[in-house]
């Protein structure tokens, strides 16, 4: 993995993503990235199962049929024209934190940061809905991308659906632009689906078609893949809304700290369905505790869990960020926890919960620090 930024001549700051695979195209957030409130495009991570396939908002249209009374088809620049939302919405990869789970399950092998947060703008699909006046026997929406390619041995395009409501929520949105600018083509040009508080597998990419189905959608990337099977501690099923979880940006794995001098241990905590983040936790666990560090997770003993500071979002689907000031008395190894617990009181297990493709992957955040 590359490090990063890269430091141009001017100054300026080009950001690049962490490469995980070069064929398709799949890289994650550099972790110097996930400190800023809005993630840079040139460092938000992408996630391709195809390869980028090529658009031109010129060429582009969208199609709207299947069960509607009217249906029809929008240009790129009409599709612009219609009233707009705007929204800041975390966009997490479902198999994001895969790495860390024993034993390691089948896909990519993300590490910690398959998750950006980013400002989106773009049209609610229930103003396109409308348009076409779905059917009332419609059961689900089918979103569709132009990519497509083999899994498990059959052709298959990126095709992921929605249930209807989710589908007609207002916030459901038909995105053109990330952080001020037409999408890139790498998150999806010229428009995308994102649909804030589901992992982002829902948020189909190159849209070019859209239908309404009266029979609950089966295809591969939504009966096959992105299913939770065998997992510990909930039932199988599709991966839909994001899980509590939260980040520690600083200080950096295998940071020396001085004794006696303040740190602030800082991060973002996230949760879905757009659930505000109530509270998040810090415990700095001394490292000579190895053999009992499960049974400390539950907050007994010297090591106390500490309340940390909570920012305010910049809205219901973006991250909060937190903060809470340590100052190490002793030296030594230190393993820094956080533990995030949202308003529905979900909050991250001690351990990863375990299933068998490695989706929702959202334990107690950890770092270790020296202390000399
Ligand atoms: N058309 C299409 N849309 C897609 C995908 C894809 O492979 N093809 N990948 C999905 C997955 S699994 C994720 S995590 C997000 C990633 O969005 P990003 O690459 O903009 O970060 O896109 C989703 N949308
Ligand atoms: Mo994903």
């Amino acid at each position: 993995m590359t490090a990063s930024p890269i430091a141009r001549g001017s100054g300026a700051t080009a950001w690049a993503p962490e490469t995980v695979t070069a064929d398709p195209y799949n890289a994650q957030t550099p972790s110097a990235a996930l400190a800023e409130p809005v993630t840079p495009v040139g460092a938000f991570f992408v996630r391709d199962h195809f390869g980028i396939p090529r658009t031109s908002p010129r060429r582009w249209r969208l199609r709207l049929g299947g069960a509607v009374a009217a249906p029809f088809d929008i240009s790129y620049v009409d599709l612009c024209a219609m009233p707009g939302r705007e929204l800041d919405v975390v966009l997490e990869c479902a198999g994001n934190g895969r790495s860390l789970m024993r034993p390691r399950p089948e896909g990519l092998p993300w590490g910690e940061s398959a998750v950006g947060c980013a400002h989106f703008a773009g049209v609610p699909f229930r103003s396109l809905a409308s348009q076409a006046r779905i059917e009332p026997a419609a059961v689900e929406i089918v979103f569709a991308g132009a990519d497509s390619g083999t899994v498990h041995g059959r052709r298959a395009a990126f095709e992921r659906s929605l249930p209807l409501a989710v589908a007609l929520h207002p916030d459901t949105l038909l995105v053109t632009h990330m952080n001020g600018e037409p999408l890139a083509p790498e998150h999806g040009a010229p428009v995308r689906l994102v649909v804030p508080g589901r992992y982002a597998v829902a948020d189909v990419k190159w849209l070019v078609e859209v239908r309404a189905v009266t029979e609950p959608f089966a295809g591969v990337f939504q009966a096959e893949e992105y299913v939770y099977v065998a997992s510990r501690g909930t039932p199988d099923g599709p991966v839909t809304t994001v899980r509590i979880k939260s980040l520690i940006t600083a200080p950096e794995p295998g940071s020396a700290l001085r004794r006696s001098d303040e740190t602030v241990v800082c991060g973002r905590a996230w949760s879905g369905g757009g659930v505000p983040i109530r509270r998040v936790e810090v415990r700095a666990e001394d490292q000579r505790d190895d053999g009992h560090q499960g049974e400390h997770l539950t907050g007994e003993g010297d090591a106390a869990w500490h309340d940390a500071v909570l920012e305010s979002p910049s809205g219901p689907y973006a991250w909060t960020g937190w903060s809470y000031a340590w100052t190490p008395q002793r030296p030594g190894r230190y393993r820094l926890l956080a533990r995030a617990t949202d308003a529905h009181g979900d909050t991250q297990p001690s351990r990863a919960p375990w299933n068998a493709h490695g989706y929702g992957c959202n334990p107690v955040a950890a770092v270790e620090v020296a202390i000399v």
